[in-house]
């Protein structure tokens, strides 16, 4: 049986629009827990983890609240690796997507303290690849790509050691639709692989899925990292930064489907729910349903 771990981290210190904060709770409230014991999971729920409140600065050398960023990071990093290192399933519910760095490099020095192959899948329609010299708002939640690749100050790219979280070829960016100049740069050069929605659009979800599982063998480790506002804003308006013309539901539940169906999947985050920007909570209701067929809903219903 799966066990999974729940870890809270409420907080929006990486991004510019608040709100973020409240993603863990509005989760719960949609039944996270519930939904997932009714597949068949242990769930355990470590409440939420504590930080540094959001001081609303301005940005300081290119970066906004580096200092409480780590501090959050730190604490993502260390229950993510003890419940990994349990045996358990992380997932992580965010807060703002700067705190993938912390939960990405717990992963990474899981997997390579086991001899696993990581793999990440990161949907959203960002690419989340500034580096401080780049970014045009200093807000972190736009930089984790580059941080895990080895790109930004020391204290976010050496959580786990000297080395980098992740080397390119490991990780594929799916439903990308907002990317700046520089991003789209730093991208390329680097080689990550990328769906962008146009990629969505011409080859369908399942031919993208296929490609991007094409590697995934019996050593892999899949790490999701799910950005909200990856979907289309018309499904999910509970979020900070929403770009039109993302993913549709059933493209997403095929998307989730087809993660549960490969059989890796070891640790997961849910970001960027912002519950003040929200609908009757419908974002996270939406982010459970996701979440259901990620841990194999439908193979259920298909057995
Ligand atoms: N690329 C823009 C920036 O770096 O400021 C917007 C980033 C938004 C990031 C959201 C959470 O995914
Ligand atoms: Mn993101
Ligand atoms: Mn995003
Ligand atoms: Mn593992």
């Amino acid at each position: 049986m799966t066990e999974l771990t729940l870890i809270g981290a409420p907080t929006d210190v990486g991004a510019s629009v608040l709100g973020a904060s409240m993603g863990p709770d509005a989760l719960r409230i949609a039944g996270i827990a519930r939904a997932l014991q009714g597949l068949g999971l242990a769930v355990q729920d470590l409440g939420n983890l504590s930080g540094p409140g959001n001081p609303q600065a301005a940005p300081q050398g290119g970066f906004r609240h580096l200092v409480e960023v780590t501090r959050w990071n730190e604490a993502v990093f260390a229950a993510t690796l003890s419940a990994l290192q349990a045996g358990r399933l992380p997932l992580l519910m965010g807060g703002d997507h700067c705190l993938a760095i912390g939960s990405i490099s717990a992963v990474a020095r899981h997997c390579s303290a086991r001899g696993r192959r990581l793999k990440v899948l990161w949907f959203d329609a960002h690419a989340d690849a500034n580096t401080p010299a780049s970014s045009p708002s200093g807000n972190l939640h736009g930089m984790p790509v580059a941080c895990l690749l080895g790109h930004g100050p020391a204290q976010l790219t050496q959580l786990a050691g000297a080395a980098a979280a992740l080397q390119a070829q490991q990780i594929t960016l799916v439903g990308v639709r907002s990317v700046d100049a520089t991003e789209k740069s730093f991208v390329n050069t680097l080689g990550i692989e990328v769906y962008d929605m146009r990629s969505i659009d011409e080859l369908g979800m399942r031919a993208v899925m296929q490609a991007a599982l094409a590697d995934v063998d019996e050593n892999t480790h899949l790490h999701l990292s799910f950005d909200m506002d990856g979907l289309d804003p018309t499904i999910a308006p509970g979020v900070g930064t929403p770009v039109r013309g993302g993913p549709t539901y059933r493209e997403t539940q095929l998307f989730m489907e087809m993660l549960a169906d490969s059989g890796a999947l070891g640790s997961v985050d849910i970001m960027e729910l912002n519950p003040a920007l929200d609908l009757r909570n419908q974002t996270a209701e939406l982010a459970v349903d996701l979440l259901e067929s990620l841990f194999g809903k439908s193979t259920l219903m298909r057995a």
